[in-house]
């Protein structure tokens, strides 16, 4: 088992190894036995960087564990009420990410296994608890929680720019047709209506032939920027694709939509978009549809409804709401 030998501690100090860290460690121990948690305790009492609490029970870890945060927590293995494959079963499940450390008189393999398996960081038989050990434990767990929060950052970091449009921040076409989809369903169980919008902005290519792409960029993101700031907690709004925008609106009438489309098309229009000095005005055409509740219109027909009255509002002049 690859995580039960452990490397050297990283530094030394005149043959006494110190932990390299710079911030407080809490430790917390769980531990019945007086005399194996007074042993741990007078090996860490010189680092000053270390403080360790102790609990003598899996009940009383947990109550402290609701109560106080820690870095690390060392488990012991037979304890009043349960074993610590209990303890790692129940901080599992209960989603806790405080790395553990099993440090106990049950030395033997099966069970050390077991515990890695059970999400245990490391493993230390009470017979080999000394300084050097207990430090070298201590600095690579924190190590690799260190790693494991990374990593989760990263993964987390993904996720969301799967769903998001790269030049606007706003949610992409892919999340739109998920988010489309849920509102549906959550608007028949709850039993109420739903509007979507398709927003597109009138002559939009005259911004690119005239100033530039770039510009046409920037006049996207402050519009994705207007649009957000323009729509309520609960509506989804999205980059369609290219100069096209949705807007689902969650328990909404038609005649509500129109409204709140109206107010967004002027506010549009009043606004001064800039780009390097210039003051650019926009105007945008908006199509409205609606599912009334106790509808049948799918996702993919209150899409096309939505661009019907779009394509009217464009061949009507644009700079217009139609629905
Ligand atoms: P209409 O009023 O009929 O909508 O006219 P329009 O010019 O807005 O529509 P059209 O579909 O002819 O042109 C859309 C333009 O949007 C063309 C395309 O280059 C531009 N566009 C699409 N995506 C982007 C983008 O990400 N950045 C920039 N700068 N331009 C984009
Ligand atoms: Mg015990
Ligand atoms: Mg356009
Ligand atoms: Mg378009």
């Amino acid at each position: 088992i690859q995580t039960l030998r452990h490397d050297e501690p990283r530094t030394y100090a005149g043959g006494k190894t110190i932990l390299n860290l710079d911030q407080k460690v809490s430790i917390l121990s769980v531990e019945d036995k007086d005399r194996d948690f007074a042993k741990v305790k007078r090996i860490l009492q010189d680092h000053r960087q270390l403080k360790l609490t102790r609990t003598k029970s899996i009940e009383d870890a947990f109550e402290r564990l609701e109560k106080d945060r820690f870095d690390l927590i060392f488990l012991d293995y037979m304890l009043p009420d349960g074993t610590g494959l209990d303890f790692l079963e129940a901080i599992n499940s209960k989603g806790v990410e405080t790395p553990v450390v099993v440090i106990t008189g049950q030395g033997d393999e099966l069970i050390a296994s077991r515990i890695i398996q059970a999400g245990a960081y490391d493993y230390l038989p009470k017979a080999n608890v000394s300084g050097k050990a207990l430090l070298r434990i201590i600095s690579n767990a924190l190590e690799k929680a260190g790693l494991k929060r990374e990593m989760r950052m990263a993964q987390e970091k993904l996720a969301e720019m799967s769903v998001r449009d790269e030049l606007t921040g706003m949610f992409n076409r892919r999340y739109f047709q998920e988010a489309l989809e849920r509102e549906i369903s959550g608007a028949e169980r709850y039993g109420h209506g739903l509007a979507l919008c398709m927003i597109d902005l009138d002559h939009f290519k005259q911004v690119n032939d005239t100033h530039g792409h770039l510009c046409g960029d920037r006049v996207l993101r402050e519009f994705g920027r207007l649009l957000d700031s323009s729509i309520r907690k609960y509506d989804v709004g999205c980059r369609f694709g290219g100069e096209e925008f949705t807007v689902i609106l969650p328990d909404t009438t038609l005649e509500k939509a129109v409204l709140l489309c109206e107010r967004f098309r002027e506010r549009v229009k009043a606004h001064e978009f800039t780009y390097e000095g210039l003051v650019l005005r926009i105007t945008t055409s908006v199509g409205v549809a609606a599912r009334p509740n106790g509808g049948e219109t799918t996702g993919k027909q209150l899409v096309e409804l939505a661009d019907k009255a779009l394509y009217r509002a464009k061949s009507q002049g644009r700079d217009q709401v139609v629905a």
